[in-house]
């Protein structure tokens, strides 16, 4: 894995580690922003709580999700996709505020990939024990843009595995502040979480928050 030095507008500096030709860790990128990004989640939720979906084969998500955004990442007995309104409320989802925006272009731009202008932020929430398993994120109708994930909370063990199922995954744990973009020839590569083991963040608490910036439509 090569290590490299990053600069970026809120002049902090961030170690970098390359995943593949596409994707790149840009650790801690997000630290200096978590506590405004943790607040802006608290609004989202309690307009569009986190609920856990059912997958179009009937099983419930052991990870609670809720979405931002213009439109968000929903699943149920029919299907994967992207829709406007929160299918629980009927209500849009909440917009996307300016800061979270504003970090995923930074982000995207700092990997190379400029102009990204996400409409769709998918919030996940691990308590211990959630996981998820092996997947790719081709629901985007736009798949030459990026997606941009920040972590907050507790510490989670990341899989990035290769175009096939089969290929091994390799392992990088991601903590609070963390920031992964990836996309071009990685963007179709299978990725997971491991099972969240327990403990106790002092911003965040007994879990972990993540956040997908994707352009879907
Ligand atoms: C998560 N993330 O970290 C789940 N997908 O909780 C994803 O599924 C993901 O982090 C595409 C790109 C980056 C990701
Ligand atoms: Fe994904």
């Amino acid at each position: 894995m090569n290590l490299d030095l990053l600069s970026h507008a809120g002049a902090t500096t961030t170690w970098t580690e390359r995943l593949g030709p596409g994707s790149l860790v840009l650790r801690g990128f997000a630290a200096s922003e978590a506590e405004t990004l943790y607040g802006e989640i608290g609004k989202i939720v309690a307009a569009a709580p986190f609920r856990q979906m059912l997958t179009p084969g009937g099983f419930r998500m052991s990870v609670a999700m809720s979405n931002c955004g213009t439109t968000g990442w929903v699943t149920d007995q029919s299907g994967y996709r992207y829709q406007p309104n929160d299918p629980e409320s009927g209500q849009p989802w909440p917009p996307m505020p300016a800061t979270f925006s504003r970090l995923a272009e930074a982000a995207a731009a700092a990997a190379g990939f400029s102009g990204f202008a996400p409409d769709a932020c998918l919030i996940n929430r691990y308590q211990p024990g959630a996981k998820m398993s092996l997947h790719q994120d081709k629901d985007e109708r736009d798949q030459t843009q990026p997606i941009v994930s920040v972590s907050l909370g507790l510490p989670a063990v990341f899989q990035f595995g290769g175009l096939q199922r089969s290929v091994t995954a390799t392992r990088v744990t991601l903590t609070h502040g963390d920031v992964v973009v990836w996309g071009g020839p990685d963007r179709l590569r299978y990725h997971g979480v491991l099972a969240l083991k327990a403990g106790e963040h002092p911003i965040v608490g007994a879990c972990r928050l993540n956040l997908t910036f994707r352009k879907a439509r």
